[in-house]
C-alpha cells in the first residue's frame, strides 16, 4: 500500500513537472460502482446482508490497491422491497456514473429494473436473483447467484436423505414474487422425478400475508412427512412458525428467501430443523475465502451467510474485469459509455476466484459455479441463536461436511 501511495505520487508529481494537468489526478479519482440492494422494508432482511459483502468487498480491494492503485468507491441507493424502488434506485445509480451495478435483492425487482440499465449500457451483475429468465432480459445482465433450477433441488435430495420414508410432500408458494413462483416450479419439478407424493392443490400465499392457518390445514390433512416452503423472510419464516404450532413435526425444506440469520426472530425457536439449498460455504478452505470469512466474522460475531458471499463476489467480479482492461488499454484511455461495455465483455471472459469457489459467466450472463451445499438450521434453546449446520447432500454426499460455528 505505502509503495503503491508514493509511487502515485511520484508519477502525479512527474506529471505537474511535464505539464501535464489532470492526469494524475484524474487517475486517482475512484471507480464508482453502483449497489442497489433492500436496506429498507422486510426485503432489508436480506439485503442487509448483501451491503455487509459489498462493503467488506470494497475495503478488501481497495486494501490491495483497488484498480492498479486507483481506489474503487461503492454508491449505494436503497432499492427497498418493490420494483418501484427498484427502478429509481437504478435511475439514481446510472446518472451517479456508476460503472456498474450490483442488484437488485429479488428478481421480482429485476425483472423491472434491469431493462433500464441494459437500455443504458450499464452492466449488471444480480447477487441474488435465481428466479428462471434473468440473464435473458438483456446483454448487460449477468448474475453471480446460481439459479433455483441449480440450487433448489439439494435442499429436497438432503431431506430424503434425513428421512428416507418421506411420501407425500405440501408446497407452499407465494404467487406474487417471481422468485417464490420459479422456485417452486422447480421444487414441483423435483417432488415428481423423486417419484414422491405432490399433495394437490398446492398452497399459495402472498408475500404481505401474515395468517396461513388455513393453506396449513387442507395441506396437513393430507399428512405429508415434508413441507416445502417458496416464500420471502418475514412471510417464510412466519408460515414456518405456523407449520409448528399447527402440530406439524415432519421436515421443513425453506426455499432461497429464507436463506438468512435474520428470520431467526421471526420463528425463533420454531425455526429449528429448516433445511436450505447453499450456494456458499463458509468452509471452503480458499485463501480469499479464509481472509473473507475472518473480516465478516470479526465485524458479525457469526459465520458468513450466502448472500454476503454472493455480494462480495459481485464486487470482486466488476473490480478483476476492471483490472483487466487497466492492464489492457487504460481505463482513461475509454469514455464512460466504453468503459461500461468494455466491463460487460471482460465479465464473460475470465474465471474468479471468490468466496463462491471459482466461477465465470456464460456469454448470456449466467454464472458458471463449481459447488453446491446443504444446511440445516439449528437453534439454541433460548430460542434466539441459531446457526446454519451443512448437512450431506445425499447421493454425491462426499463433500465436507463443515462444522457450525454458533452464532447470534
Ligand atoms: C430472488 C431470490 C431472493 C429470495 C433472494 C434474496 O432468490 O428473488 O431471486
Amino acid at each position: 500500500m505505502r509503495v503503491k501511495r508514493v509511487s502515485a505520487l511520484l508519477s502525479g508529481m512527474l506529471a505537474l513537472a511535464l505539464g501535464v494537468s489532470s492526469i494524475g489526478a484524474q487517475s486517482q479519482d475512484p471507480v464508482l460502482i453502483g449497489i442497489g440492494v433492500a436496506q429498507t422494508s422486510n426485503v432489508a432482511l436480506l439485503g442487509q446482508e448483501q451491503v455487509i459483502g459489498a462493503q467488506i468487498a470494497e475495503a478488501y480491494f481497495n486494501e490491495r490497491g483497488g484498480i492498479n492503485g486507483r481506489p474503487i468507491r461503492l454508491v449505494f441507493q436503497d432499492t427497498a422491497g418493490d420494483e418501484a424502488g427498484a427502478i429509481n434506485a437504478f435511475q439514481q445509480l446510472i446518472a451517479a456514473g456508476v460503472v456498474g451495478i450490483v442488484g437488485p435483492t429479488l428478481s421480482q425487482q429485476a425483472f423491472a429494473a434491469d431493462p433500464l440499465a441494459n437500455e443504458a449500457g450499464v452492466p449488471v451483475i444480480a447477487p441474488s436473483n435465481t428466479a428462471r429468465g434473468i440473464p435473458q432480459i438483456g446483454e448487460f445482465i449477468a448474475r453471480v447467484s446460481a439459479p433455483v433450477a441449480v440450487v433448489a433441488p439439494n435442499a429436497v435430495r438432503a431431506a430424503l436423505n434425513i428421512n428416507p420414508d418421506i411420501q407425500n410432500v405440501a408446497v407452499f408458494y407465494a404467487q406474487n414474487d417471481a422468485f417464490a413462483t420459479s422456485e417452486t416450479g422447480t421444487f414441483q419439478e423435483t417432488v415428481r422425478e423423486l417419484g414422491l407424493n405432490l399433495i394437490e392443490p398446492v398452497q399459495t400465499f402472498q408475500t404481505t400475508d401474515t395468517d396461513f392457518s388455513s393453506q396449513i390445514a387442507t395441506a396437513l390433512a393430507s399428512n405429508p412427512q415434508l413441507v416445502i416452503v417458496s416464500g420471502l423472510a418475514a412471510d417464510g419464516g412466519n408460515l414456518v412458525k405456523q407449520l409448528r404450532e399447527f402440530g406439524y413435526t415432519g421436515l421443513i425444506v425453506g426455499g432461497n428467501g429464507l436463506n438468512t440469520a435474520n428470520i431467526f426472530p421471526v420463528c425463533q425457536a420454531l425455526c429449528d430443523g429448516i433445511i436450505i439449498a447453499q450456494a456458499y460455504s463458509y468452509a471452503l478452505d480458499t485463501e480469499v475465502n479464509n481472509t473473507f470469512r475472518e473480516i465478516y466474522k470479526e465485524a458479525q460475531g457469526k459465520e458468513p451467510p450466502q448472500f454476503s458471499g454472493q455480494a462480495f463476489a459481485a464486487v470482486q467480479s466488476f473490480v478483476e474485469a476492471l483490472i483487466a482492461i487497466d492492464n489492457e488499454v487504460g481505463l482513461d484511455s475509454l469514455s464512460l459509455p466504453e468503459l461500461r461495455a468494455a466491463l460487460n465483455a471482460q465479465l464473460r471472459s475470465m474465471t474468479f476466484d471468490t468466496p463462491l469457489g471459482p466461477i465465470s459467466y456464460t456469454e448470456e450472463g449466467e454464472i458458471v459455479q463449481e459447488q453446491f451445499y446443504v444446511a440445516q438450521i439449528q437453534m439454541e434453546e433460548d430460542g434466539l441463536n441459531g446457526s446454519f449446520v451443512f448437512i450431506p447432500i445425499g447421493d454425491e454426499a462426499e463433500e465436507a461436511e463443515p462444522q457450525a460455528t454458533p452464532s447470534s
